[in-house]
């Protein structure tokens, strides 16, 4: 693969903030049950995303990687019926919770709820690949407290013995929920902890998607060339409470989420394509216009979709004899 267009980041990184803001108010309206927002992670999962191949790789992702199932082909519509749980939602027909990303058309397997259940699976489908000669790579994303869970320490030891083509990928906000990074690690960075694995471990800024590119290529290209695994660690921060459910006004200071909001990924790319000549506030308009278009055109194709019907609710929950 080529390198990628900045301008194609761009837009995925775009469309990822303005979907989310929606899919926000939407909560906040009472039209949407449950909201788990990816501000602030944009850059994390647009950067990687893009060091993959979609027609051969698999993304097993965290919850606030919107940015990547655009780049492996999810639509607006498509994360919108997931959202209503309507029964074209394609992760799930509408049964998962909002977030639960999963579409086998897409490679991508749906997170598990109980956190970071996923890890395993994604060893799993990286040995099944090594068995049969696929040249595919694994990507699974996790947050800073579900790296501390035993199923990440016990996938990353058995991947890098059996040099299996997978990436860890961990999404270092800070927080779990409201529990501070500093009280479930006694260690800097997640990234240190690659060498007590015998893999390489790289710390990366989350504000720079084309930083991140660089080092999930560097690690996309170790695994499919039988390299073995690597933990990737990208430091972002979360701008919105851990879901709709929370309250973060209890737990950080509305200062602290100011000064990290200097930082946003999204903010920043955006200044270094207009400093670079890429980019102006013409094409900005032009492509917010477009975003703002495409999002309405989803909320109403959702809302206007049929819900699961009731003989199906039993559909994969008990064995058929
Ligand atoms: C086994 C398990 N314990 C607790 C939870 C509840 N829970 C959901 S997300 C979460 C915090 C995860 O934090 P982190 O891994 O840092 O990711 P972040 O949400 O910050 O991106 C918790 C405790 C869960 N889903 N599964």
């Amino acid at each position: 693969m080529g390198q990628p267009d900045p301008l194609e980041i761009y837009r995925v990184m775009l469309l990822t903030r303005m979907a989310d803001e929606r899919l926000w108010q939407l909560n906040r309206q009472g039209r949407a049950h449950f909201a788990v927002p990816c501000a602030g992670h944009e850059g994390a999962a647009a950067g990687y995303a893009f060091a993959l191949d979609p027609s051969r790789d698999y993304l097993v992702p965290h919850y606030r990687d919107m940015a990547a199932l655009y780049r492996f082909g999810v639509t607006t519509r498509d994360i919108f019926c997931h959202l209503f749980a309507r029964a074209n939602d394609p992760m799930s027909g509408g049964r998962q919770m909002y977030a639960h990303w999963g579409d086998a058309r897409r490679r991508i397997l749906s997170l598990s709820s109980p956190q970071p259940n996923h890890v395993t699976h994604a060893v799993g489908i990286a040995l099944a690949c090594k068995i049969r000669h696929e040249n595919a790579v694994t990507w699974t994303g996790f947050g800073d407290g579900s790296s501390s869970k035993g199923d990440v320490h016990e996938s990353m030891n058995f991947a890098a013995v059996h040099k299996l083509p997978v990436v860890f990928c961990c999404e270092n906000n800070g927080y779990a929920i409201s529990v501070p990074v500093e009280k479930q690690m006694a260690i800097k960075n997640v990234a240190d902890r690659a060498a007590g694995y015998g893999m390489p471990g790289m710390v990366v800024d989350g504000s720079d998607p084309l930083a991140v590119y660089e080092a999930a290529r560097t690690a996309v290209e170790c695994a499919r060339s039988g390299g073995g695994p690597s933990l990737v660690e990208i430091k972002v921060y979360r701008y919105l409470p851990h879901t709709s459910n929370d309250d973060d006004r209890r737990y950080r200071t509305r200062e602290e989420v100011e000064q990290a909001r200097l930082r946003d990924p999204v903010a920043l790319f955006r200044r270094d394509l207009c400093e670079q000549g890429l980019w102006d506030d013409v094409r900005e308009a032009a492509l917010r216009e477009e975003i703002k278009l495409e999002l309405e055109d989803a909320l109403g194709y959702a809302e206007n979709s049929p819900s699961p019907s009731a003989a199906e609710a039993f559909t994969h929950i008990y064995a058929d004899r």
